[in-house]
């Protein structure tokens, strides 16, 4: 079956994290994807958190399935020319050098342009236009400077950074985005275009419900479905909110049978106000389906945290697997606390190919996160992630450049 981006060739200029989140997503939908790296070092995850010796890292693997690999020097003047001929060739640039990086290699704006009007070029950088536009970022510098990090965590402790990569692949989601619906302008405009995401843009978007809540902070100076109500304190700013949801149907993580020896024996238990009355007859509590003081939603803000540990007292003789059976008879929202082990070892998400085991020909077999998106007409194959070099004597042909040229080339460090 043909691939959604059959035919796009993108020219992969990232590293680390975020950028190649996002050109291995594109590589999912099928384009083809030539990852741009150093000869002798290539992208620095190779070799980063390595769990076995001088073999690709998880790290790198996990970001860079589906592609190929070249190696040039692109401050070599050869190596220069043969990435002119890739610009030539491929329909996006992505990249996510520091700031200045690509220019300072000879590949502005204007000259991509004069090489190939429809380039696309895509970038991710920390931040946009501003104070701090020069400055490197990473992960957990964009999940503070883009709001995530002072609204996590608890009002009593200090401002806490979240497990995923919201920064990084977050913002590779969204330069993806950016990318195919500039793909599909170019359809009808003929031209290329830039495309930006910067990593405190993407985590703002993430977080948009905390400005939502900063304003209503403004103007009410209270927010009743966050744990400071009704006995805590509110300051100028909104506050970090525990595990509460903060929309408009109240939850919160409690304890489930086993808490005492397992960190994840867990709930997150949400009380929707269309069950309001099921959850009452669950815990036995039947006489709060019709008690003023906890028979609506509004009658209950003041009370959830004693609502709460009523529910906990149920849950607390439950496992979580077993609470989440029970409520999802009744249609109560409710999820698990997943490990990371239990997510692995989870079958139904083999079976979508959410978790995919890839072999890898020095690494053996590992386990991966497969395309979370699942197009109907064009499904994804996971295959492993390439070697150094691996796709440089390949791509060199397609280029047409001859066995001698590229080993002459190689022989003067350009690939
Ligand atoms: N041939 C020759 N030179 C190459 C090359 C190649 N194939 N590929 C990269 N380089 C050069 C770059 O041109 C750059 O050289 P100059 O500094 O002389 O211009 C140099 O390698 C280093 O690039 P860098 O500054 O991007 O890399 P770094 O490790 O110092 O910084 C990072 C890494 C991530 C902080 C920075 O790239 C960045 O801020 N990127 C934008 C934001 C981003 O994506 N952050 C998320 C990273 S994932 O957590």
């Amino acid at each position: 079956m043909s691939k959604a981006l059959d035919g796009v060739r993108i020219l992969d200029f990232t590293h680390v994290q975020s950028g190649p989140t996002c050109t291995q997503l594109l590589a999912w939908f099928g384009a083809d994807v030539i990852k741009v790296e150093r000869a002798g070092a290539g992208d620095i995850t190779r070799e980063q958190l390595r769990d076995i010796p001088d073999v690709d890292s998880l790290y790198f693997t996990m970001l860079n399935h589906n592609k190929r690999s070249v190696t040039i020097d692109t401050k070599n003047p050869e190596g220069k020319h043969v990435l002119e001929a890739l610009i030539q060739k491929c329909d996006v640039l992505v990249e996510n050098f520091a700031p200045g990086a690509l220019d300072r290699m000879g590949f502005t704006w204007e000259r991509i342009q004069e090489l190939n009007p429809r380039m696309i070029v895509a970038s991710v950088k920390g931040f946009g236009p501003g104070p701090y536009e020069d400055c490197k970022v990473y992960e957990n510098v964009a999940q503070c400077a883009g709001g995530a990090a002072s609204t996590t965590g608890f009002d009593d402790g200090p401002p806490v950074v979240t497990g995923a990569q919201i920064g990084d692949s977050g913002t590779g989601l969204h330069l993806a985005l950016g990318i195919v619906t500039a793909l599909y302008q170019r359809t009808h405009s003929g031209r290329g275009q830039r495309v930006l995401a910067a990593m405190q843009d993407g985590v703002l978007n993430l977080c948009r419900v905390k400005l939502r809540d900063q304003q209503r902070l403004e103007r009410t100076g209270v927010m009743k479905e966050y744990p400071q109500y009704p006995n805590g304190e509110f300051g100028e700013a909104v506050p970090r909110a525990g595990n509460a949801s903060g929309g408009g149907q109240p939850g919160w993580i409690l304890k489930c049978k086993g808490w005492e020896t397992d960190p994840n024996a867990y709930i997150y238990f949400i009380t929707q106000a269309p069950v309001w009355a099921k959850i009452c007859n669950v815990i036995g509590k039947e006489e709060w389906a019709t008690d003023p003081n906890y028979a609506t939603p509004a009658a209950r803000l003041p009370h959830l945290k004693d609502i709460f540990a009523e529910i906990e007292r149920w849950t607390m003789t439950k496992t979580k697997f077993e609470a989440m059976q029970i409520l999802n008879k009744y249609d109560i929202p409710c999820g698990p606390i997943l490990s990371m082990k239990e997510i692995a070892e989870e079958p139904s998400l083999r079976k979508t190919g959410t978790i995919v085991e890839v072999d890898h020909p020095t690494r053996g077999k590992y386990l991966t996160v497969g395309n979370p998106i699942k197009l109907s007409d064009s499904p994804t194959e996971v295959t492993r992630s390439p070697l150094l070099g691996e796709h440089t004597d390949e791509v060199m042909a397609e280029l047409g450049y001859s066995p001698e040229q590229v080993s002459a080339l190689r022989t003067a460090g350009a690939i």
